[in-house]
């Protein structure tokens, strides 16, 4: 096990332009979500809700990580995946909306995205529910002789499922390429690792099962996407599971509902003085890769890529009431009741 080092590569025109892409990327990923969370508190957005806020560096280092043919499976704060991994930000805004144009028709929603596309697999709002599919979509590979590595992503309150002793344990024993990744924001809801977790050092839980592992600071996307990429090499070169824990805060509550009472005012100061978005464009600033004007251009690039997806979700209808069960079932289920919702029990006059 080894704790990634922050050595930062020597500035160069290439790595300068790779750090304005991904000053991008995660800008795409903050306003997307703050947008998100205005739409919500508009009422034009139901359900669960998760935001990546926070968490912007992290998901970007990962997706620079893994390559077009890779599969990733995440939980259910998943907005910044699926963009990164490029879903088009339209489809995922109607997804939210629950929308005929998002990315699964509008009946999977925040907690769900998923697009075969991209391979990026769901999705999931059961903690540790994507672990058991991530390691079959790994052995899938493995069976086939491929050379495809499975990311699946999870937060630290994950690490304390059953499901995720029993997938660690399968992983090892069966040599599947799939990186596992911690992304600890420090808190499971409103508990924080230290009161949840006996061994608050997540990446050393793999000892237990003789897998390779690593600690990495979240809010630095090149110190995240190296230590992910030393990850995939080996499962994908090795046919070896590895864990990664990225480290980094939650700017908000744990959904967009929560105001996360719980949160002194300290500890929330403390998280935004790690602010990874802003860290990099002082970063860029400070190395003079980029003035603070260009800047405010990429802001408002984004800007305008968010508001388009708005519009396009806006003007996505509903899907059709009688299409409920659409997507259900495979093949045809014999005697299947096709019941919506307020219909009367058995048809009057029966
Ligand atoms: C099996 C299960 N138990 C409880 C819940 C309720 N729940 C939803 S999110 C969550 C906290 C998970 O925290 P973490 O894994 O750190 O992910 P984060 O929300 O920080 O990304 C809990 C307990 C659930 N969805 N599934
Ligand atoms: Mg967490």
């Amino acid at each position: 096990m080894a704790t990634t080092s922050r050595k930062r590569p020597a500035r160069s025109a290439k790595n300068t332009e790779e750090l304005l892409g991904y000053y991008r990327q995660m800008l795409l990923v903050r306003r997307f979500e703050e947008r998100t969370a205005q739409a919500y508190t508009e009422a034009k957005i139901g359900g669960y809700c998760h935001l990546n806020l926070g968490e912007e560096a992290t998901v970007v280092g990962l997706m620079a990580a893994i390559e077009e043919r890779d599969y990733l499976f995440t939980n259910y704060r998943d907005h910044g995946y699926a963009l990164i991994r490029g879903m088009d930000p339209g489809r995922v805004m109607a997804e939210l909306y629950g929308r005929q144009d998002g990315v699964s028709r509008g009946w999977g929603g925040s907690m769900h995205l998923f697009d075969t596309d991209v391979r990026q697999l769901g999705g999931y709002g059961i903690v540790g529910g994507q672990l058991p599919l991530a390691a079959g979509a790994a052995l899938a590979v493995s069976y086939r002789d491929g050379d495809e590595v499975v990311m699946c992503q999870m937060g630290d309150g994950t690490t304390n499922i059953g499901a995720f002793h029993e997938t660690l344990n399968i992983a090892t024993l069966w040599d599947l390429p799939i990186v596992f990744v911690v992304v600890n924001n420090h808190l499971g809801m409103g508990t924080t690792v230290e009161m949840s977790s006996a061994e608050p050092e997540l990446y050393k839980r793999a000892a237990s099962y003789r897998m390779e592992s690593a600690r990495v600071d979240g809010n630095d996307v090149v110190a995240v996407r190296d230590a992910a990429k030393i990850a995939v090499e080996r499962a994908r070169k090795e046919q070896k599971p590895y864990l990664l824990e990225t480290v980094s805060g939650r700017l908000r509550g744990h959904s967009v509902v929560d105001p996360a009472a719980y949160r002194s005012k300290e500890e929330v100061e403390a998280v935004r003085a790690q602010d990874p978005v802003a860290g990099l464009h002082d970063q860029l600033i400070a190395a003079k890769a980029a003035d603070a004007d260009q800047l405010a251009e990429v802001d408002a690039d984004v800007h305008r890529i968010v508001k388009a997806a708005v519009e396009f979700a806006e003007k996505s209808p509903a899907p059709e009431v009688s299409s409920l069960f659409d997507y259900t079932y495979a093949s045809p289920v014999p005697n299947d009741s096709r019941r919506l919702p307020a219909d009367p029990l058995f048809p009057v006059g029966a």
